[in-house]
């Protein structure tokens, strides 16, 4: 009897060991990078401030603001279309977790801080930096967030235009009174087309005789359901009931959603992969009220700038999405063993953490630095170099999209594993967050669109001959559209300090030979060719720059062994894909037909 009762197995006796779970802890005070990266721009008299409050954001993001997101997973919003009484009522049910998320992001000025402006030139990279640290425990409370933020934005640099537009909704957009704090929608997406807007928008807008207009369509895809206000592109009617097809006949407007009552129809709510916690739906738009705020035919022009802030709070989340990961993998690795050893003494296990982590840090510090520059774009005086910056600015938003959107879906992956069979898990929350991550390649421009968006850029450059450095170069290029010149000279300035001492030299030398390479392959391809190459070129870009970015941070006094560790580490990958897979002839047109064939070999309809 002694023998059966030392059984660790019974009923109600679960054996002896329990797994400790990963600790999720303060995102902030742990986070070695993002401090480095504070510490070497931002000025003393900002810097403490700033690093206090982002400590006891990290810590509510690990606690309440946590706990808060569990409860919206929990309770997704579903859609009540008709009444128990049989009137049709289309009411979208959001829990109140989801409703006390947005009185959490107005009192903690997620938006508000972009525009108070408070840290000066610095204050976008603080709310990014709050975005960072915010998103994996938001809810997906981060997707109107951004729109708000892209909206405010849009409507700020319309103050002088639209004062009266400007007087009703941002200061509501900018709120930290949880009761005057308005979210926007990004109406763009209809059935025949999200990427090519201008070819699928249907939307008419008729004119009315008090000078607004009202709207009729289906707009496909609307995350922000539950927004107070919305921008949103349509077509406008002439009055012989025509319209001019393309991107010239498409113009922006602002509507007021919750004053249109039963003039814009939920249809249905999505059934999606992830992103569960927010309502996104097809709207019937019927006769809504509202007012155009762009020239005739500008809408996607207009719509640029909400497009440009949502594409970096895209890239915070994907970002981020792999620092959450790693930060819990690393925390398991001290918990869990294996073989008789904790994983962080599996030299395999923890190279596989390394390489995760210095994707996430190439990604983080990629993020920061849009931020900076869009900071430095909107409060510094024009000089020069803020000319410069502009171009760097332009290309480095699609870049930093498409680059660590696609990245994170692999390193959150990667990241599941870490925990075997437990990354698998529904109740660990660890599938959340590949789930949610999986969306940011394909919102805000899937990764193709944004490598086309690079050449738009560059072809936008070209276009301006005056813009074209036809000036022999030492590199041998004869001419480079001024916009990727710039974006050149950027980074071989960054990484300059890096060439002179030797624990870096290497990797700086890699940076500098991999976009030469790059620049001068690219001006070699003909006009079919760089679209068919569009992604390579965006990629090596992006690898680039990353590496420059790292360089540079490692080169500063105050980094340390692991910054310069990283910036070898990334620049002994290969940087410039483009050239690699040119010199195979994977752009030729044989090759265009040929990929054809194999796609569609064994196809029919
Ligand atoms: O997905 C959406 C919301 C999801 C939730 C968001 C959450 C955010 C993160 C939250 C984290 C939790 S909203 C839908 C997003 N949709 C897109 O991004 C559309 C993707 N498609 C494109 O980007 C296309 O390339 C289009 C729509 C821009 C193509 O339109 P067009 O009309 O064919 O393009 P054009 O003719 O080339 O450009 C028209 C004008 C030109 O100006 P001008 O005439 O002065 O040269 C372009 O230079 O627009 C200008 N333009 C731009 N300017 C076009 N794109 C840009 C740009 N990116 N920056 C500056
Ligand atoms: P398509 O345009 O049909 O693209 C299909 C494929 O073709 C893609 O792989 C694309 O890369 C490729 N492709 C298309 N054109 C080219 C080309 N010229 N060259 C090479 N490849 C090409 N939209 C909104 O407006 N507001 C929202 O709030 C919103 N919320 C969303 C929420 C979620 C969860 C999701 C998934 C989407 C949301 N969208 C929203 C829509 C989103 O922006 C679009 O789905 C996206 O832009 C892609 O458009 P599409 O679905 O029409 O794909």
């Amino acid at each position: 009897a002694a023998k059966v009762a030392s059984i660790p197995f019974a009923h109600a006796r679960l054996g002896p060991f329990f797994q400790e779970e990963p600790k999720l802890i303060n995102q902030f005070s742990h986070d070695a990078f993002l401090q480095g990266f504070l510490q070497r721009h931002v000025p003393s008299k900002h810097l403490q401030k700033m690093k206090g409050r982002l400590e006891q954001l990290g810590e509510r993001v690990a606690t309440d603001i946590y706990h808060l997101s569990l409860r919206m997973e929990s309770e997704p919003p579903r859609l009540e279309q008709i009444s128990a009484w049989g009137m049709r009522v289309d009411k979208l049910v959001t829990s109140t977790a989801w409703q006390e998320m947005k009185a959490v992001s107005a009192q903690l000025g997620l938006v508000a801080s972009g525009y108070e402006r408070e840290f000066d030139e610095w204050s976008r990279l603080y709310q990014m930096v709050q975005f960072y640290l915010f998103e994996p425990s938001g809810g997906l409370y981060g997707c109107p967030l951004a729109m708000t933020n892209g909206a405010a934005r849009s409507i700020e640099l319309l103050r002088d235009t639209h004062p009266w537009l400007y007087d009703h909704t941002f200061p509501h957009l900018t709120s930290r009174d949880p009761d005057q704090f308005w979210t926007s929608g990004q109406w763009m997406t209809e059935k025949r087309g999200g990427s090519d807007v201008a070819g699928g928008t249907e939307t008419v807008a008729v004119e009315q005789t008090d000078g607004t207009y009202k709207l009729y369509g289906y707009k496909w895809f609307s995350s922000a359901t539950d927004a107070d206000m919305t921008l949103t592109l349509a077509r406008i009617l002439d009055q012989q009931g025509n319209t001019v097809k393309g991107t010239l006949g498409l113009s922006l407007f602002y509507l007021d959603v919750k004053s249109q009552g039963s003039k814009i129809q939920i249809m249905k709510l999505k059934n999606k992969l992830g992103t569960r916690q927010l309502p996104t739906a097809e709207l019937l738009i019927d006769g809504a009220t509202a007012y155009k705020i762009s020239e005739d035919g500008r809408g996607v022009s207009a719509m640029s700038q909400m497009l440009t802030l949502t594409r970096i709070h895209t890239a915070v989340h994907a970002a981020g999405a792999m620092r959450r990961i790693i930060n819990l993998a690393r925390d398991y690795a001290s918990r869990r063993k294996a073989f008789g050893r904790l994983l962080l003494n599996h030299p395999l296990h923890v190279h596989t953490l390394a390489n995760m982590e210095v994707e996430a840090r190439a990604a983080a510090i990629f993020v920061f630095e849009a931020a900076r520059l869009l900071g430095r774009q909107e409060t510094c005086e024009r000089n020069e170099k803020l000319e410069v910056e502009e171009d760097v600015l332009r290309l480095v938003v699609p870049l930093l999209k498409l680059y660590v959107s696609k990245k994170s879906v692999s390193v959150v992956s990667e990241g599941l594993e870490c925990f075997g069979g437990q990354g698998y898990i529904e109740d660990t929350d660890l599938p959340r967050l590949l789930r949610d991550t999986q969306v940011t390649p394909i919102w805000e421009g899937t990764t193709n669109i944004l490598s086309l968006d690079v050449l738009r850029a560059i072809r936008k450059s070209s276009s301006k001959s005056s813009k074209r450095v036809t000036k022999e170069s030492k590199f041998g290029m004869s001419s480079l559209p001024q916009i990727l010149h710039n974006f050149q000279q950027d980074i071989l300035a960054r990484v300059s300090p890096g060439k002179e001492a030797r624990p870096l030299q290497g990797a700086a030398i890699k940076v500098e030979t991999a976009v030469n390479m790059v620049m001068r392959h690219w001006a070699d391809l003909d006009p079919s060719q760089q679209e068919m190459s569009a992604r390579e070129m965006a990629y090596s870009l992006a690898r680039i720059y990353m590496g420059a970015l790292l360089v540079e941070h490692a080169s500063h006094p105050s980094a340390t062994s692991v910054d310069v560790y990283t910036a070898q580490r990334w620049c002994n990958s290969d940087l410039s894909l483009l050239c690699t897979k040119g010199d195979t002839g994977i752009f030729t047109s044989s090759a265009r037909d040929l990929n054809l064939e194999l796609v569609f070999d064994g196809f029919s309809h």
